[in-house]
């Protein structure tokens, strides 16, 4: 997967590259690129924003500043590229992020990721070079770097070889394997502490009576949904 993300602050990546489960599926031929639109205006002082039409706080990104980003690094014209690739908007109006949406993005040879800033992107930015917006929640963060840094992670440790575990990301929460559901309890040793005992079931050695377990204590938070209850 080639994961490319436009933003105007490519630093914040520097850190994210180094976590290992995305250090790991970068090893494994996979890539993360940062494009910085401020590169690639022709406007003097850098600019790359603008205030709205209408009137209205905060600054908007120009779309002419887009499209030579977009163009130069990619050497097509950003209409065209939305063919060649998923071409996402970060906006908090998107759609919203969930496993369903992960297992699409990670099933795509190559992404790219358009971060907002200050109020966001000219309307014909997403009009006409994108083929998706992606929201991570219904609320507002001052930016779409994090959001990108949310998708980027869902998406590589999806991928085969970013995880230790060959199985990890399959049986997990809110997957295909367990019907949508969250993921069961887990527990470690000590298998007693200050009296709180670990399930007998798991001690057990049974794999049958585990797996049965599992599942029903999965379908149990599924159940009651917005999350396990706690007491
Ligand atoms: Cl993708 N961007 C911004 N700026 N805020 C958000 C978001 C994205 N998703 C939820 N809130």
């Amino acid at each position: 997967m080639q994961l490319d993300v436009v933003t105007l602050f490519p630093d914040w990546f520097d850190w994210f590259r180094d976590q290992r489960h995305v250090a790991n599926a970068l090893r494994g031929g996979h890539e993360l690129r940062t494009l910085n639109p401020r590169d690639h205006t022709t406007l003097s002082g850098g600019q790359v924003d603008d205030t709205p039409f209408g009137g209205g706080a905060g600054m908007v990104l120009r779309v002419d500043v887009m499209d030579a980003a977009l163009r130069s690094f990619y050497d097509t014209d950003p209409v065209e590229l939305r063919s060649q690739r998923r071409v996402i908007a970060l906006t908090p109006g998107g759609r919203v992020l969930d496993d369903a949406y992960v297992d699409e993005l990670a099933a795509e040879p190559a992404i790219t990721l358009l971060c907002g800033r200050y109020e966001g992107f000219d309307e014909r930015i997403v009009q006409h070079f994108c083929s998706d917006t992606l929201s991570i929640g219904r609320y507002v963060l001052a930016g779409g770097e994090l959001a990108a840094m949310v998708v980027a992670d869902a998406v590589l440790r999806k991928l085969p070889g970013s995880l230790g575990h060959a199985d990890s990301a399959v049986e997990e929460s809110f997957s295909a394997a367990l019907g949508g559901n969250p993921e069961y309890p887990h527990y470690t040793r000590p298998a007693e502490y200050r009296g709180w005992r670990v399930p007998d079931v798991l001690l057990s050695g049974h794999h049958e009576e585990i797996r049965n377990w599992r599942r029903a204590r999965s379908d149990e938070r599924g159940a009651s949904s917005g999350g396990s209850p706690l007491p």
